[in-house]
């Protein structure tokens, strides 16, 4: 039976194909380590029906499983050895004693410890980090799964064991950081950062602590005239600089390891550096040495781009923008300081190329950007397996260069920092979680969480592996989890097909992005245009247009700005085409809309009719739930291909060549 609430910790009892000795041997350690014993602890009991015992004192002679530290192995990292009559578990350190028993524990889960078993995992990525778009209201920006876990009402509202349940969940997959609030700071949130909530936010910390999760706070660049009475938040003001630096040394009272700041600034109407004719390398820099003392850093955000853009004027391109921002101040930042970078060069479409920014930067740390909420992607109502995008995303290769056999792909590139090759240091991802029994409103979406989770540690899992692993945690073996990982994995190339497809990007409705409105942001101030008229859709961005495409790579730049080689599904993100343009199935990109389009309704369709299959086979709450999700979805899908074709076919005039119903 699924418990809905215990996501991929199941309880369940498994044939372990050895036998698990029933003494646990733990060396001492901090908090984290007596984590890793508990969880080892509970989690024998949970799969295979009996409570271990646990000693200090081991002996190596004896069966047992022992948790062993091993100061050659590297931070965070773990190994897992598995002989006649002893199972042993090695770390350098805590946290790595924690994710080595979450991973024993997931392996004996899928029937996978056997004799002999060895397996040695470092986490690719050092910096493993969940952002919160939570507000102190009890809402969260871009929420689809119920309130807040902390707030409520203007003040922290937390339930310990829910937290600690959360933080469990999280270490699991192998998280190590969180911010706990919106990166847009209003309200009463400005105060996060006053003795009147840091206690409370102190009493959260120590939850995580306990799994090895350290916190982010997310602030305000105009606190100190917004809460310190200054007249300026100039970041080269020294009154602002002793200001945030007192700050600190307050906060860091409470939250002793507080991880540090994580700033939008001059984004989207948040104050920042701009405002003072200041660089944001000036900005972040100040609160930098502000939080170095106390072993802090600021994650600083690269969504920064003109909101206030006029439709009529050609010659401006959101696109640009992080990089046009960010790459002249390359190396300019102290080295406590972490760029935090949105995939692509928009906000989280369903589909958009990586940004340029990504192999360019060489002399900044950086971290990747990107949302388990599902913000564009469906809002958890329609089913999208997003490590299916974020793999494609991890395999694009910022070189690309075809005379050579090095590949410098994102996935080979995270983590390498030090080598000199990139400095990409991990990922920040905005969550999907609320106060729903689930968690994550859809039951499926959990498969989203525990994804970016693992993704963050190895960015060599395919979508595939991952759905397995996921299905195989969540319902056990058999014909019920392969049917659901086939369902996950065809979930994001229909929403693709059916929402924006060639990487047409943002059709959405404006301000809910949530179903279509495929002129919504057309007129905007927001800089997200298609240009749709009656021969043509897409921007230009080639040289002859808006020369977005020579933000990257030469071999990448030679490939994207020829429409001939540019990969089909972001043409319309790169070119501007008409609708008779040839594709490569020999159609052309109009009837290629419209097939898209029908072909994402019937996927589906399909993917539905499979969920109802498994009726008999899943427990009631869980299959109505996830079949009422799909109802909604097709509703969906439906109006998504139907206005669509019917926009584009108003537009030309041009009919399916199929004949299939076009409204007109
Ligand atoms: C937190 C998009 C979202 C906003 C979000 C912003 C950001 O614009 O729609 O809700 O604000 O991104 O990432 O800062």
């Amino acid at each position: 039976m699924l418990k809905e609430y215990d996501c991929w910790l199941q309880e369940r009892k498994v044939t372990a194909k050895i036998k698990v000795p029933e003494v646990i041997y733990a060396q001492k350690g901090g908090e984290v380590c007596a984590t890793a014993v508990r969880e080892l602890s509970s989690g024998i009991n949970r799969l295979l029906g009996f409570v271990p015992k646990v000693q200090k004192k081991a002996d190596l002679k004896n069966s047992g499983v022992f948790l062993e530290f091993d100061s050659y192995l590297k931070p965070e990292s773990f190994s897992i050895s598995i002989t006649e009559n002893q199972i042993l578990i090695c770390a350098a350190d805590d946290n790595g004693l924690l994710y080595g028993v979450f991973r024993f524990l997931f392996l004996l889960a899928q029937g996978k410890i056997t004799h002999g078993l060895q397996i040695n995992e470092t986490p690719a990525s050092p910096l493993r980090m969940i952002n919160h778009w939570d507000n102190f209201d009890g809402t969260i920006e871009r929420g689809y799964a119920g309130g807040s876990l902390f707030y409520k009402d203007g003040n922290f509202d937390f339930d310990n064991k829910r937290i600690e349940d959360y933080a469990r969940l999280l270490a699991s997959t192998g998280i190590n950081r969180l911010s706990i609030n919106n990166v847009n700071v209003r309200a009463n949130a400005k105060l996060l950062i006053t003795e009147k909530y840091l206690r409370e936010a102190a009493k959260l910390a120590a939850i995580f602590r306990r799994y090895g999760i350290r916190l982010f706070i997310s602030i305000n660049f105009g606190a100190p005239w917004s809460l310190g009475k200054l007249e300026t938040a100039d970041p080269l003001d020294e009154r602002v600089f002793a200001w945030w630096k007192e700050r600190a040394s307050i906060i860091y009272k409470y939250i002793p390891d507080l991880a540090g700041f994580l700033v939008k600034a001059d984004s989207e109407g948040e104050p920042g550096p701009f405002q003072y004719e200041r660089t944001h390398a000036d900005g972040a820099n100040m609160l930098a040495k502000a939080v170095k003392p106390f072993g802090g850093e600021i994650v600083w955000r690269c969504f920064v781009y003109n909101c206030q853009q006029d439709w009529r004027d050609h010659s401006f391109d959101r696109a640009r923008a992080a990089y046009d921002h960010f790459m002249p101040l390359d190396g300019a930042f102290l080295e406590n300081v972490i760029l935090q970078i949105k995939f692509g060069p928009y906000d989280f479409q369903v589909r958009e190329p990586v940004t340029p920014l990504f192999g360019a930067l060489l002399k900044t740390r950086h971290v990747m950007e990107l949302q388990i909420t599902q913000e564009y992607t469906g809002h958890q109502i329609d089913l999208c397996f997003l490590p299916h995008v974020w793999q494609d995303i991890a395999r694009f290769d910022i070189v690309n260069n075809e005379n050579t056999e090095r590949k410098f792909r994102i996935m080979d590139l995270i983590g390498k920092y030090k080598e000199g090759l990139s400095n990409i240091e991990g990922f920040a991802s905005v969550v999907n979680v609320g106060l729903d029994n689930n968690w994550t409103g859809h039951t499926l979406a959990q498969a989203n969480l525990y994804g970016y989770g693992r993704l963050t540690w190895n960015p060599q899992l395919s979508a595939k592996e991952i759905a397995q692993e996921w299905c195989a945690l969540s319902f056990g073996e058999g014909e019920t989890a392969k049917k659901i990982e086939d369902i996950l994995l065809n979930s994001y190339p229909a929403y693709e097909k059916y929402n924006a497809p060639f990487g047409v990007c943002f059709m959405v409705t404006p301000n809910s992005h949530y179903g279509p409105n495929i002129e919504g942001y057309e007129f905007s101030r927001w800089g997200t245009y298609h240009r749709a008229d009656a021969n043509a859709i897409g921007i230009d961005r080639t040289p002859s247009g808006t020369g977005y495409t020579e933000q990257y790579s030469n071999e990448n730049a030679a490939i994207f700005r020829d429409a001939s080689r540019c990969p089909e599904n972001l043409i319309l993100f790169f070119h501007r085409l008409r609708y008779d343009f040839k594709m490569k199935n020999g159609n052309t990109l109009l009837q290629n809309i419209y097939d898209t389009h029908f072909e994402g309704y019937d996927e589906t369709f399909k993917m539905a009719e499979d969920w109802k299959s498994l009726k008999d086979s899943l427990q009631k709450e869980v299959y109505e739930s996830v079949l009422s999700r799909f109802e909604m979805q097709l509703i969906n899908a439906k109006e998504w291909r139907d206005q669509i074709n019917t926009y584009f076919f108003r537009k030309t005039g041009i009919p399916d060549n199929k004949n299939r119903k076009i409204f007109p």
